[in-house]
């Protein structure tokens, strides 16, 4: 073998349940292959087309290399070469400057563009609560049904990956698992050649929904309404655990009473769809065993996404699914690690200040916002990193009018010139996976995993721990942590059950739980119980969209859009790989025929989709796909790959979900004309 070639372990950074483990091949210093782990069991030695072209992505000709100021108008995009000193020395200026007269006019905005604890959620914070600076709320994926899980189970926990390959019958719902969360369709699809049933409930017909045994299209946002109904069968019926309801679950009288008024009829004029589909999906889930649920973030972007999740969340314990390790349901299972935050972020930092939060989905209004008693202080400065506000946050024509304001100052840390980056006033290189040491949990399987560094950071770029590791410096802060190394804070960051060693020798920690982790109740609730009746939420019911089908704003706007992920982008990441987007091909519509009919719509031409907050141009597909009154818009692309320099999110609104203050993507009408009808 080529002395020269070695493999290095890493794991995939990216925002998705499979936190797969990768082995890099490096030659000469350069990375030329990425491989999943064979002995990794939920990879399984394949990665995703995404992630197998991750050498791509990192040595793409135009990775931001160096730090840049802008030259040109925000938004433009032109910027000029300038030093890492002249950088950091002009931003910790700028933040002193906004500090002396209030911290929390700084805003630091990030996301999961990497889910590493290092390079996501370490020294930054540690900078930002040192610093005083606002608070960020991040809730633009999971905060709606994470909150509401928790409520309900104690914890983000769940069924374990693996063991779906022994389930009799799996729901996914508002899961498009083949594009998603590739990892469990492998085991889902074990489980069928075992002779399983594979039902998926979702409004659009996906690539999964072909590959199950049955496709349940229900309008966005009625999943509260088809919970509801199947526990009224389940109930008629006596197809309940009676013994697990009463040893492990409080409050189901009073749900069981709300379940009486939701006969199969009303849930499925609600869900529009037939009361015998209602009917069929209780007899199989009330009959079958084990009985497993694949739930995924897809079904909670919507205003009554929280209560949705609950419901559907106790159906289990009703049939007493949990009893068999292929039983249950899985939303996500990030609680079962023990990672020390406090130790990574030390909130201790802020010493007796307690600054506002800022909720990363509703960037646009409070960018728009002056100083007032209620707000606070004006936002000054953004620190943006890990994210593209710019292109995925909701109703984009606020947020780029936030963005735009020439009072504003904005640092983005990025690999690339995003549309949030083209309105930074500099722009820092970041190093990608391959170029930093990280540790990784993950949400859609038990094992933590190691990021060893497989190449040198490329050009001047560096990872975001250094960058606000000199930060601090700059500012003054001379606390000791601000010197701890990116490898003290990795010993640092689990509280239990995984040590650094055993990570560095085998790459990944499978954590010890229990393979029936619920089997006996032991919720992670303060009674031990499933809280079907909650403290903070009560007793769940469907909540309908901010805006539904059958409201007054329907008769000007009659369609509902979705806008879910497209299969070869990770929400706005890889939408620059030319060999992904050429596999996507251009931003797209999927609309159903019958809906095309009486607006003159024609397959493949430019359509402009369009409500009270703005419009999208971009081609429509005449599909299957698309149920009859939802339109797909699909991806969440770049703003300049589109037709008008727009995508789909100039479409939805900033409200919030019933729980968690997330956002409601998906609870959004739309009307559709042809293009060529406009004006442009
Ligand atoms: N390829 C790819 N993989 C990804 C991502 C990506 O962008 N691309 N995104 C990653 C991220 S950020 C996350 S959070 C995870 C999970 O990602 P999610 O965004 O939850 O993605 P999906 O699992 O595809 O779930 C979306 C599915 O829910 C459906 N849906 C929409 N509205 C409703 C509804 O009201 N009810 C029901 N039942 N279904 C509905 C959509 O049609 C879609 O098929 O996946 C990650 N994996
Ligand atoms: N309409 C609509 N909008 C949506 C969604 C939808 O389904 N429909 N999905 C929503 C969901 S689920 C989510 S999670 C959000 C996701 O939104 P974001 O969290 O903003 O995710 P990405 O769009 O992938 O952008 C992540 C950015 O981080 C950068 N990055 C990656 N690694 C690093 C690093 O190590 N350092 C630095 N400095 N930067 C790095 C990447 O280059 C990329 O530009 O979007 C939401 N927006
Ligand atoms: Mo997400």
């Amino acid at each position: 073998m080529n002395p020269a070639v070695t493999t290095v372990r890493a794991a995939c950074p990216h925002d998705c349940p499979d936190t797969c483990a990768i082995r890099v091949t490096v030659q000469d210093g350069r990375a030329i292959k990425v491989q999943g782990d064979p002995d990794h069991p939920p990879t399984h030695g394949a990665l995703c087309t995404k992630v197998s072209r991750y050498p791509e992505r990192t040595y793409h000709p135009q990775r931001v290399l160096h730090p840049l100021r802008r030259s040109g108008p925000k938004g433009s995009g032109k910027f000029e070469r300038i030093g890492w000193d002249e950088a950091l020395a002009e931003i910790a200026a700028r933040l002193k400057g906004i500090a002396a007269r209030d911290p929390q006019a700084i805003v630091p905005y990030s996301y999961a563009g990497t889910m590493g604890l290092l390079q996501g959620e370490s020294m930054d914070r540690r900078f930002f609560h040192r610093l005083g600076a606002s608070l960020l709320d991040r809730t633009i994926c999971s905060a709606a049904g994470g909150d509401a899980l928790a409520a309900t189970y104690g914890g983000k926990i769940g069924m374990h990956l693996e063991n779906y390959a022994e389930s009799r019958l799996i729901l996914i719902w508002g899961s498009n698992s083949i594009a998603s969360n590739l990892h469990f369709w492998t085991f889902a699809q074990a489980a069928k050649r075992a002779g399983a049933k594979l039902i998926c409930i979702d409004p659009r017909k996906t690539e999964t929904a072909d590959k199950c045994h049955q496709h349940i299209a229900l309008l966005p946002g009625t999943d509260g309404a088809l919970a509801l109904g199947l526990m009224h069968e389940l109930i008629v019926n006596d197809w309940l655990d009676h013994d697990y309801i009463d040893r492990h679950t409080e409050g189901w009288p009073a749900l069981r009473e709300r379940a009486l008024q939701w006969p199969p009829e009303r849930a499925a004029e609600v869900c529009g769809i037939t009361a015998d589909e209602v009917r069929g999906l209780a007899r199989d889930y009330g009959n079958t065993r084990p009985a497993a649920i694949r739930l995924n973030y897809g079904m909670q972007r919507v205003h009554g996404g929280g209560n949705a999740v609950r419901l559907v969340a106790i159906l289990p314990c009703l049939v007493g699914a949990w009893r068999h390790r292929a039983g249950g349901l899985l939303l996500s299972s990030s609680g079962w690690f023990s990672v020390d935050r406090a130790a990574l972020q030390r909130p201790d930092l802020m010493g007796s200040r307690r600054p506002r939060t800022i909720n990363m989905s509703t960037i646009g209004d409070d960018l728009l916002r002056e100083s007032s008693a209620e707000f606070g202080p004006k936002i000054e400065a953004l620190v943006v990193y890990n994210s593209n506000p710019v292109a995925v946050a909701p109703e984009s024509p606020k947020v780029v009018k936030g963005f735009a304001r020439e009072d504003l100052f904005t640092v983005v840390l990025e690999h690339f010139l995003t549309d949030t980056a083209d309105h930074a006033d500099i722009v820092l290189p970041a190093t990608t996976q391959l170029e930093h040491l990280d540790v990784h949990t993950s949400y859609g399987h038990r094992y933590a995993l190691i990021n060893e560094p497989a190449i040198a950071p490329l050009g001047e770029a560096r990872p975001n721990t250094s960058v606000f590791r000199e930060l601090a410096q700059r500012m003054g802060f001379d606390e000791p942590c601000f010197r701890d190394s990116d490898e003290d804070m990795a010993r640092a960051a689990f509280a239990k059950d995984v040590s650094f060693e055993a990570l560095r020798e085998h790459g990944w920690v499978k954590l010890p739980l229990p393979d029936a982790p619920l089997a006996e109740g032991a919720f992670r609730t303060p009674s031990g119980k499933c809280m079907i009746d909650s403290p903070l939420y009560g007793v769940p019911d469907h909540v309908p969209n901010h805006e539904s089908i059958g409201s007054e704003l329907a008769k000007s706007f009659p369609l509902a859009m979705i806008s879910p992920p497209a299969r070869n982008f990770l929400n706005s990441s890889f939408v620059n790989v030319q060999s992904l987007r050429d596999i996507e091909g251009e931003p797209l519509l999927e609309m159903h025929e019958g809906d095309a009919l009486g607006r003159g719509i024609v397959d493949g031409q430019m359509v402009r989709v369009f409500n009270d907050r703005g419009e999208y141009v971009c081609k429509v597909r005449l599909s299957e796909r698309a149920r009859p009154g939802v339109v797909n818009g699909l991806g969440v692309w770049w703003r300049k790959f589109g037709a008008r320099g727009t995508n789909v999110n100039e479409l939805t609104h900033q409200r919030l979900t019933d729980i968690g203050r997330g956002p409601s993507f998906y609870d959004c009408l739309v009307e559709v004309q042809p293009a060529a009808a406009v004006a442009t």
